[in-house]
């Protein structure tokens, strides 16, 4: 970073309140950004962290509708949700405010009715898609179709998901409402636009000339967003929920939702800190930060930015961090399919163990690929690491200090070279976890401060002062010192990470205020002053906890299943005398048994009112065979003799296949004589 700047604004994606957020929210987006507001808290400086709910646009009008309640109470809802697990989590947002809000209206109202006054936008009339059933305009989410650039099938009208490309609804192939289902037509109807072919040369300079250091992913997706070539961009939509258009005769048109929402940080702003917001936005001595997920690039480096040239009072963003996608057990965390972990369900499942979802995330977090989150890494991860390197190492250097010293921390006598070791190694991985939070690679970052933590580790293992105490005292008196030195450092270091766990220890070692300048000190307890008692930081994961999570999503995978679920088409028609040949019959199961060797087959003994038969069934996967006996059921009685595994099979029972792959064995719903036939 070449500017020297006085104060940093750091904004992350105002999430959509059409549902909570879940772990791919937190790991691209919110966990990183706090990491980045709290180290730089830490550092001393001035920062203004800012987040919110997105509460307009479509994924929200059409959870209204299915719900049969209105968009508000959506927003309403999802809103407190959201806000109140992101500060259970520790998120410590500065503000987080809602695009609902008046503030927030007027805000936006106000940007767009500049640029209207300064003619930035053209006014056009077009063909748009529309729902003459429904009478409504498809826009964005309203729409689905196959994605032109990829062909996904499930693109939307705004964006595919598939390949991240931004559409128009007009661009998508064998387009479908998704109100009715039915095959839009095309109506006219006017829009104002705002040209970001004007805005191209600026944003080339911006970005591939004067932000080259933008992650590679980010300035990647940039050049070839500028390189396809940059088109105007409707602004506005046909809807009934959004912010109304600031101008005469714009009736049933509110503002598109990603011009609304970027300015939700601008209104944020102004509830937070009122008059001083230009401060944050206008100043030049203000670095701005915008954390986002990779799905988002386009809106925050690109349609955003062009927004605040049009304006020309504004800064623009410094740096964009966008992480890739987390996916959850190898599949996509989908919020319509109810596949994710859900942050609000995790604090209720997992009480206090909010550092653990933030060390597990940030260690797998996507900053420059897709990465994968499972129950069995979340296990292990807490397990060997957290309980077993950094819990371990702070417990010993606590539990010896009370073993020897009555819990005084005691005064270091003359270093030896082991101690003079750990003291140059915290030193070298303080610089090191500095560059590394500045470039915002806090996957590194974070395991460097793990790596402080080994180092206190292989210090007590090398200088072991359980028996070196046996004969010099003054000598385990400078070991410890040196241990509980290096614990207030590791206090400091997962501050940004782990808050809980630091704040925690810094409560056991009876200190405070130890901001970033004092990582590397190693003279932060003084001797004489009195730790506290040990308190457990990290319990270990039990099997349970995985087994019962990952059951959680197995059910929610088969739910979807059978949501997903639709029938065979019907087979060609047969005719009457066709059917009539086949002789269906109801027996009583008499006998049911696996057939050796066979891991598919059952055997039945049946009563069909005759001499009774034999009939083998590929249902063994299904059924334990003493569950059917006694049972009806209906077989086709006129098939001709069937070998199966050296035993002769007399028909056919009929069974019909569920949605969740499961089996039933079909048969009458009342008593019916054996042998009775079934037409
Ligand atoms: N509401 C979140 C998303 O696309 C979107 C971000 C707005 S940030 C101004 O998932
Ligand atoms: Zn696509």
């Amino acid at each position: 970073m070449s500017k020297e700047f006085k104060r940093t604004l750091i904004t992350s994606a105002l999430p959509y309140a059409n549902g909570p957020v879940h772990i791919g929210h937190l790991a691209g987006v919110y966990v990183p950004a706090d990491i980045y507001a709290r180290y730089k808290r830490l550092k001393g400086e001035e920062v203004l962290f800012i987040g919110g709910s997105d509460e307009h646009g479509v994924p929200i009008t059409i959870k209204a509708k299915a719900e049969g309640v209105t968009p508000q109470d959506i927003v309403d809802r999802y809103h407190n949700i959201i806000k109140d697990s992101f500060k259970e989590l520790g998120i410590t947002f500065d503000v987080y405010g809602r695009t609902t809000s008046e503030t927030h209206r007027k805000t936006a109202s106000d940007f767009f009715r500049k640029l209207y006054d300064k003619g930035e936008f053209i006014e056009k009339t077009s063909q748009q898609l529309y729902d003459a059933e429904a009478n409504q305009f498809l826009a964005d989410r309203y729409v689905t179709g196959t994605c032109p650039h990829c062909g996904n099938e499930h693109a939307y009208g705004d964006q595919c998901e598939a390949c991240g490309t931004s559409l128009n609804a007009t661009d998508l192939i064998n387009p479908r409402s998704a109100i009715t289902g039915n095959t839009p037509v095309l109506k006219e109807t006017s829009h104002w636009y705002l040209p970001l072919d004007k805005w191209e040369p600026r944003l080339r300079q911006w970005i591939l000339e004067d932000h080259k250091e933008w992650r590679s992913n980010v300035y990647g997706q940039c050049k070839s967003w500028l390189d396809m070539g940059l088109q105007p961009r409707a602004v506005s939509r046909d809807l009934d929920w959004g912010i109304p258009v600031p101008v005469e005769g714009a009736e049933g048109k509110v503002l598109y939702v990603w011009f609304d929402a970027p300015i939700g940080y601008i209104s944020n702003t102004i509830d937070c800190v009122g008059d001083d917001w230009e401060k944050w936005w206008k100043d030049k001595d203000t670095r701005m930060i915008h954390f986002i997920g990779k799905d988002n690039i386009v809106f925050h480096c690109i349609v955003f930015p062009a927004m605040l040239m049009a304006d020309g009072s504004y800064n623009l963003p410094d740096n964009v961090p966008a992480n890739e996608f987390l996916n959850l057990e190898d599949n996509k965390i989908s919020t319509s399919r109810n596949y994710a972990v859900w942050l609000h369900e995790y604090l209720q499942e997992l009480p206090g163990r909010q550092d653990e979802l933030r060390y597990v995330l940030t260690a797998n977090a996507p900053e420059t690929k897709d990465n994968n989150f499972t129950w069995g890494d979340y296990q292990q991860r807490v397990n060997s690491e957290l309980v077993a390197i950094l819990g371990n190492f702070i417990n010993r250097a606590v539990v010896l200090t009370h073993k020897y010293f009555e819990g005084n921390v005691p005064a270091a006598g003359e270093l030896l070279d082991v101690d003079k070791e750990l003291i140059a190694e915290v030193e070298k991985l303080k610089n090191e976890m500095t560059e590394q939070l500045d470039a915002f690679r806090f996957r590194d970052a974070l395991r460097t401060a793990m790596d402080m933590a080994r180092a206190g580790n292989k210090y007590l293992q090398e200088t072991e002062p359980w028996k070196v105490s046996k004969t010099d005292m003054a000598r385990t008196a400078t070991i410890l010192n040196i241990a509980l030195q290096t614990c207030a450092n590791l206090a400091i270091a997962f501050e940004p990470f782990l808050p809980f766990m630091s704040e925690k220890l810094m409560k056991m070692l009876n200190v405070e205020n130890l901001t970033w300048d004092k990582l590397g000190s190693f003279t932060l307890l003084p001797a004489g002053s009195k730790i506290s008692e040990p308190v457990l930081l990290f319990e270990k994961v039990e099997d349970e906890v995985v087994v019962f999570q990952q059951e959680k999503l197995r059910k929610t995978v088969e739910q979807n299943k059978l949501a997903a679920w639709t029938p065979e088409p019907v087979k060609e028609n047969v005719e009457y005398d066709d059917f009539a040949k086949v002789d269906i019959r109801v027996g009583k199961v008499l006998e049911c048994s696996n057939v050796p060797k066979s891991k598919k087959l059952l055997e039945f003994k049946i009563d069909d009112g005759m001499e009774g038969r034999t009939i083998l069934s590929g249902i063994a996967a299904y059924y334990k065979p003493e569950d059917l006996v006694g049972k009806e059921v209906c077989f086709i009685a006129n098939f001709p003799p069937r070998k199966m595994m050296g035993r002769e099979s007399m028909g056919m029972i009929l069974s019909a296949v569920n949605a969740d792959g499961s089996l039933t064995v079909i048969g009458p719903q009342g008593e019916v004589k054996p042998g009775a036939t079934v037409g």
